[in-house]
């Protein structure tokens, strides 16, 4: 459901009549999930995608979809990629600027971790696997010029970008994730290669990723041009 920029403010007292009516139909499919089970929530919540992407009014986080991921894209389709055309560029603000293919990253060392997934819609999911390439090992590897200071990433949707500082992005649970859910990650999920930021928001773990870029400062990315915030520290 791709927005114009004035529908997809952050902000859940941006109620549009628009907005509303859309939360109205919502509701009613969301009781339905509610009567039948959680495998009827997680296909309701997939169906839902489309909806859910932007979710203007911030309302739909609140509909009883059970703890599972939602599916959010801010472009209506994305093209797949996979083994024989998916690459990852490291570049900007460093001496040893490298591209990577799905096998480079997953011949490298590869980290497992368990986290709860927050959203800042309100939604999360407990203990999610993930496993991937340490992000900093792919910066260590780019050698960061010293006006270096944060990191941004680029995803292959075309249009969401997001950035992080350097010491969040050197976390030990900032990974390049190639696993999530112990699985490959899946097309809808980001695949094959998208973040995950530990101790930040969901919006930090930018999907369908495509570039990492060092930088001097923090740009703002897409959500923060609508208002949210640049840090994005999981405050609870
Ligand atoms: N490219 C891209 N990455 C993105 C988003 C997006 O819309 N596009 N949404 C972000 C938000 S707000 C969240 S909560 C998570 C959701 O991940 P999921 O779609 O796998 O549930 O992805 C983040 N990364
Ligand atoms: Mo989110």
């Amino acid at each position: 459901m791709p927005g114009s920029p004035e529908n997809l403010s952050a902000g859940p007292s941006h109620g549009k009549p628009v907005g509303r009516r859309i939360f109205l139909g919502l509701v009613g499919l969301g009781a339905v999930g509610v009567v039948a089970g959680s495998e009827a929530q997680n296909a309701l919540s997939r169906w839902l995608a489309p909806v859910m992407a932007n979710d203007p009014t911030g309302l739909v986080a609140l509909l009883p979809l059970g703890d599972t991921f939602r599916f959010y894209s801010v472009v209506g389709s994305v093209d797949r990629r996979d083994a024989s055309d998916y690459s990852l560029t490291v570049g900007g603000e460093v001496a040893t600027p490298a591209t990577y293919s799905l096998t480079d990253l997953q011949r490298m060392p590869q980290t497992n971790l368990t986290e709860t997934f927050h959203c800042v819609t309100g939604w999360r999911v407990p203990d999610v696997p993930w496993t991937g390439v340490r992000l900093s090992t792919l910066i260590d590897r780019a050698a960061p010029r010293s006006g270096a200071t944060a990191v941004r990433f680029r995803s292959f949707d075309g249009t969401y970008t997001e950035s992080l500082p350097l010491d969040k992005a050197r976390r030990a649970d900032c990974l390049v994730a190639l696993r999530m859910l112990d699985a490959p990650v899946t097309h809808d999920h980001g695949g094959p290669v998208r973040m995950y930021v530990g101790g930040q928001y969901g919006y930090k773990s930018t999907k369908w990723l495509s570039g990492i870029e060092l930088t001097t400062e923090e740009i703002p990315g897409y959500w923060e041009r609508r208002g949210y915030e640049l840090d994005g520290t999981i405050d609870e």
